[in-house]
């Protein structure tokens, strides 16, 4: 109930989306999906279509991979044939929620190798544009890089992390990582810059946005600096936090935190569009 008027807060008295009414302690629920209708298929397919064109060249390679595996382009997925593959490469499920759950529930899912996906699907009028995230956003923007090792290990690392944050007051601090790099992150290829955060994967605009040179700095990350970074939620990001590769985020999110929390208490956060002396955008002059 805390949990609910918080977040009805956030979006502006609005009520949360979602049926809460049957989910369990962990809220998770049925998918039931042969309720989806017809035309909740035909938008799922006009969504997947928009972002699969937009994909090449511009999301990571792993992305691209497992995207192409999944085999999600004729409709709403059913969750439990997703789990059964996912199971198979990396010990992960996906458990239907539905909407946003309590944090504490979210970080136990995935300290427990579960994600947790949303059931609803957006309305057509949402097509470009939607605040809490819906299945489109879940599934396709974070089912794909489950199925890449290093980062599904990462995804568990982060669950771990996510309990202890709760105990420590160090959650403001954590979910700005989580927003810098899982939802909103960059990394680097041969290639050059690419994504792999679902944010940006979800999003018709934000990924042909993200990857050019615009007021938008992209630098490489470095998690107490990203800590410390507030940041927008109904704009494209002003700040993008490059990795070099997965294990990066791996290594980087393993350790014990408790130090660095009780830093970035003495300080003030940065504005999202901090560019600090020294820091130079990786796509400056391109
Ligand atoms: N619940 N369903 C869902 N999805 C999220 O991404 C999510 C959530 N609850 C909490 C939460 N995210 C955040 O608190 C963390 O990512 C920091
Ligand atoms: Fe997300």
């Amino acid at each position: 109930e805390e949990f609910l008027a918080t977040v009805a807060e956030k979006s502006d008295g609005a009520a949360l989306r979602g049926d809460y009414s049957t989910a369990d302690a962990q809220y998770v629920v049925k998918q039931n999906w042969a309720a989806y209708t017809e035309e909740e298929h035909a938008l799922w397919r006009r969504l997947y279509k928009r972002q699969e064109a937009l994909v090449p060249g511009r999301a990571c390679d792993e992305f691209i991979t497992a995207l192409a595996a999944l085999k999600a382009s004729d409709g709403i997925p059913d969750f439990e044939k997703t789990s059964e593959a996912l199971e198979k490469a990396t010990g992960w499920r996906i458990v239907a929620v539905p909407g946003l759950i309590p944090e504490q529930a979210f970080f136990n899912h995935l300290a427990n190798r579960r994600f947790p996906v949303t059931v609803w699907l957006r309305t057509p009028a949402e097509f470009d544009y939607i605040v809490e995230p819906d299945v489109f956003h879940d599934y396709f923007g974070h089912v794909p890089l489950l199925f890449d090792p290093v980062f599904a290990d990462h995804m568990q690392e982060y669950g771990k992390g996510g309990l202890k944050a709760m105990k420590l007051g160090g959650l403001d601090y954590l979910a700005r990582l989580y927003w810098y790099t899982v939802e909103f992150g960059l990394i680097q290829s041969p290639q050059g810059l690419r994504v792999y955060g679902a944010g940006i994967l979800s999003s018709g605009g934000e990924l042909e946005y993200c990857l050019q040179n615009t007021p938008s700095r992209h630098i490489p990350l470095n998690v107490e600096r990203c800590m410390r970074t507030l940041y927008k939620i109904d704009s494209y990001q002003e700040t993008y936090f490059v990795i070099r590769d997965f294990k990066q985020l791996f290594e980087d999110t393993a350790p014990d935190f408790t130090p660095m929390y009780e830093r970035l208490k003495q300080v003030d956060a940065l504005p999202a569009n901090t560019l600090l002396p020294g820091e130079k955008d990786l796509l400056a002059g391109s």
